[in-house]
């Protein structure tokens, strides 16, 4: 399959001149996910969309190969990069392929293993910053102001639209919008940009509805859900461990304009997700990604996905025809792969037995 930009390139911010940097990132699968519909009950499909399996594990490679591309285009030398770990992994990929430098900012001790395995092999410069997120953040802000680097976190609009292909697979992939767009929310970039490439999509025609987005931030890291900055955030989602995103604001748009929520899940909830994707689905994604999942799982219990299918039937005849005769579907995004971080999942479970080299123990143990 072709990357995102010479797929969707009539949607996108490119000519025939731009020079695509691309590792054929996107064409995620969609999965339907069972279980999680059994728990979530009624009349629900519930999909994942696994963007995991993007070249560097996670969602951001969809947008970096817009950003880089047109890095290129407008004849740069140097990308830089805030990161809690999965923008660096991808920019500093994306930045090896162009053939340019890549500067990472990350928190010190702040990321999962994979992503800074990553970062570091591509060849970017790593610093990490005796800080958290948000200060990395300022810092490669008030550095792109006066030098000549090239921002690539998502304030940089071409992530946006590099991103929004991943609303355009979703549909192409149901044959129209879900009624409901699950998402983890940190800097609140990706939110954004599913929300833009569904309403281009609506739009143009090609779908006819809108889905309601839902938003989760971590309980230690939601400035959206309080209202405030969070000045020190503390959650196991290492990812979205974020105080003071830097898409605030258009995140509160999606959500309204959209009709949807943004809340937070804890990381009790999180974590619960987390495992029983993997062992119940077969999924295995970093505890980030597992925020939608746990934030479907909380909002079902309130009866959230009920009520609102007994108000969409209160609606128009139309309507009330399509939610009667069609479930209610809810796609889940899961950003980023378990590999990335290969210690929490260690840490979450029990370890492996040891036995003996010899036939009557292993048999023993496997209980035959
Ligand atoms: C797995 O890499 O912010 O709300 O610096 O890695 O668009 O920020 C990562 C974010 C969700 C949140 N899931 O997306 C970074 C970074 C995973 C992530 C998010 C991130 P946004």
């Amino acid at each position: 399959m072709k990357g995102v930009i010479e797929h969707y390139k009539q949607y996108l911010p490119v000519t025939d001149k731009t020079p695509v940097i691309s590792l054929n990132e996107g064409n995620t699968p969609l999965i339907r996910a069972r279980y999680i519909e059994s728990l979530v009950g009624g009349d629900v499909e519930v999909y994942l969309k696994y963007e995991g399996l993007n070249p560097t594990g996670s969602f951001k490679d969809r947008g970096m190969t817009l950003a880089l591309s047109k890095a290129v285009e407008a004849g740069s030398k140097a990308v830089i990069c805030a990161s809690t770990g999965n923008t660096s992994a991808s920019a500093a990929a994306y930045a090896a392929r162009a053939k340019i430098k890549c500067i990472v900012l990350i928190p010190e001790g702040g990321i999962a293993l994979g992503k800074l395995a990553q970062a570091l092999i591509h060849g970017a410069e790593v610093l990490a910053v005796k800080g958290n997120f948000d200060d990395c953040l300022n810092l490669v802000k008030e550095i792109t102001r006066k030098h000549p680097i090239t921002l690539v976190n998502s304030l940089n609009p071409d992530r946006i639209e590099g991103q929004k292909t991943g609303a355009f697979e979703i549909c192409d992939s149901l044959g129209g919008a879900p009624d409901y767009h699950a998402i983890p929310v940190g800097n609140a970039g990706n939110i954004v940009a599913y929300w833009k490439g569904y309403k281009e999509y609506k739009e143009i025609g090609k779908i006819d509805s809108l889905p309601k987005m839902i938003g989760f931030q971590a309980e230690g890291a939601a400035p959206i859900v309080k209202g405030h900055i969070v000045k020190n955030p503390r959650t196991i989602a290492t990812a979205i461990k974020i105080g003071n995103p830097a898409s605030w604001k258009k995140a509160e748009v999606a959500r309204d304009e959209s009709g949807g929520l943004i809340e937070a899940v804890t990381d009790a909830e999180i974590l619960n997700a987390y495992k029983l994707l993997a062992s119940k689905e077969g999924i295995f994604v970093e505890p980030a990604s597992a925020a939608s999942v746990a934030g479907v799982l909380k909002k079902a219990k309130e009866g959230y996905f009920r009520s609102e299918k007994r108000k969409a039937t209160e609606g128009s005849p139309e309507r009330s025809r399509r939610a009667k005769s069609e479930k209610i579907r809810i796609a889940c995004i899961l950003t980023g792969h378990g590999l990335k971080d290969p210690d929490r999942a260690i840490a979450s479970i029990k370890k492996p037995k040891v036995v003996a080299a010899k036939l009557n123990a292993v048999l023993k143990e496997i209980g035959f």
